[in-house]
């Protein structure tokens, strides 16, 4: 996608059958739930986290959060088939040994969306991201290191994962809102799973 960025096409699909079970899981024990900015806007992407760490957003800030807001309980462990899969795909762009302590789960149904933002919470820019496409397909917006650098699009499916670091790690980038539409497997929506090294 650009230097520091690839995507590696249906690199998820093997692992599509425990990747949706465990997210069941996850769900059951931390609900998806429509977090709210610092400026007092409602997400219009539900989202949920498992791991060491998960990233939050209420009128106090962004921040990475040991414990669900909504629950007072540790974020759901993060289940060995993430942890595999994320590890082994920044391997394949080129990122040896990450080594993710938080998932951040995004839930979009139509019309949801992300504006461009830089992932930019976490303690060591020199991890990558991990970002698992599950569900109906989306467009990423996938722009520069200036929020002013035009996105350019691509198209994610069910099973791509995008991972960008190095010189990527701070690009701009976002999601365009999502059509309508019914997957085979996850029905009218898409799961994203963001994988971070947050400490
Ligand atoms: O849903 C996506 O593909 C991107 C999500 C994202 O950028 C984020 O959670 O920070
Ligand atoms: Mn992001």
């Amino acid at each position: 996608m650009a230097d520091g960025a690839v995507l590696l096409r249906g690199f998820a699909k093997p692992f599509e059958a425990d990747l949706t079970a465990a997210l069941r899981d996850i769900a059951a024990q931390a609900p998806f739930r429509h977090m709210v900015t610092p400026g007092g806007h409602q997400m219009s992407v539900a989202m949920t986290n498992c791991g060491g760490a998960g990233w939050v957003t209420d009128r106090t800030g962004y921040r990475y959060d040991a414990r669900d807001p909504e629950t007072g309980k540790p974020w759901p462990a993060m289940p060995l088939s993430f942890r595999e899969l994320a590890e082994q795909a920044a391997d394949r762009a080129g990122f040896r040994g990450f080594s993710p302590d938080a998932c951040l789960i995004n839930r979009y149904q139509p019309g949801a969306r992300m504006s461009l933002h830089q992932d930019r919470d976490e303690n060591d820019f020199s991890a990558p991201i991990v970002s698992v496409s599950l569900g109906l397909p989306a467009i990423f917006l996938f722009g520069g290191l200036k929020r002013s650098d035009r996105p350019r699009r691509f198209r994610l499916e069910h099973g791509d994962i995008a991972v960008w670091g190095g010189p990527a790690r701070l690009v701009f980038h976002g999601v365009a809102p999502l059509a309508d539409g019914e997957h085979g497997l996850l029905g009218r929506q898409r799961i994203n799973l963001t994988f971070r090294k947050a400490r």
